[in-house]
């Protein structure tokens, strides 16, 4: 994966760090703006899925950015036009400019990059790990994408956040019960507020009432924590539930 990074940043002249609105600190790596700066090259912070953040405080984002919801298809020309900018303050007008897309897995790369083109020719999925490696698509005759595979921090092991922010989507989450406890200890009273239910002895215990509640049960009427956190992970990270 940071081959890949790699390779991208030394051919693009300009990169786009795709970071999710809704979590904008926790999507920022730092690694990867370090590595750009080493090799002089601009940059710019597309902050991507702004349907899903409540009032985002612009004071916190890095510059410079754009706002951009894929889903509403919001943002494509601020985008395209600050790419420009950037790029004819480095190399002049008439650069046929080659942007390197990057970020951290599943934080909306692809879609960034389908949004340019304003056809789908990146493919996506809510499932992290989709990109594989990067293919140069192109957008319009001044712009060409390279996407690329989602890289976290070197030796980051931050469950909860790679949960929260679908860096491990709800899929591949190996015991979600454990992740939705962590979860909600970090966002006290958040998920309770949602079901509706009044918090136990202790979060496993409070999770048994959710999973009750929504009569999600096993054999002997245990109920079923497992299919319960991983739904509510779900809801998460497709941003129907907000911490
Ligand atoms: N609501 C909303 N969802 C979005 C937006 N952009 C992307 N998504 C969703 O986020 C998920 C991940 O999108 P991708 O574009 O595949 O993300 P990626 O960064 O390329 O992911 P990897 O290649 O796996 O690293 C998909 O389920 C998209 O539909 C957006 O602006 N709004
Ligand atoms: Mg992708």
């Amino acid at each position: 994966m940071w081959q890949s990074v790699n390779q991208t940043i030394k051919k693009a002249d300009l990169l786009v760090i795709v970071l999710d609105a809704r979590f904008i600190q926790e999507t920022m790596n730092e690694e990867i703006t370090a590595k750009i700066n080493s090799r002089y090259k601009p940059y710019i912070f597309a902050v991507t899925k702004s349907d899903l953040a409540g009032k985002i405080d612009k004071i916190t984002i890095p510059r410079p950015y754009v706002l951009v919801s894929v889903k509403e298809r919001t943002g494509k020309k601020s985008l395209r036009e600050r790419i420009l900018i950037e790029g004819e303050k480095k190399y002049g007008k008439y650069h046929d400019i080659k942007v390197g897309v990057l970020g951290y897995p599943n934080v909306g790369k692809s879609s960034v990059i389908n949004l340019l083109k304003g056809k789908h020719s990146a493919s996506t999925s809510s499932l992290s790990g989709h990109t594989k490696r990067e293919q140069p698509i192109r957008a319009d005759r001044r712009i060409l994408l390279l996407d690329t595979p989602g890289v976290i921090p070197y030796g980051e092991k931050d469950n909860t956040k790679h949960v929260v922010i679908g860096t491990k989507d709800f899929a591949s989450v190996k015991h979600p019960e454990v992740a939705l406890e962590g979860i909600m200890e970090k966002y006290p009273g958040a998920i309770e507020r949602e079901f509706g239910v009044e918090p136990g002895e202790n979060h496993s215990e409070t999770i048994e009432r959710m999973a009750l509640k929504k009569n999600l049960l096993l054999k002997g009427g245990v109920p079923d924590v497992v299919r319960l956190s991983r739904m509510v992970i779900m809801r998460i990270q497709s941003g129907k539930l907000r911490l």
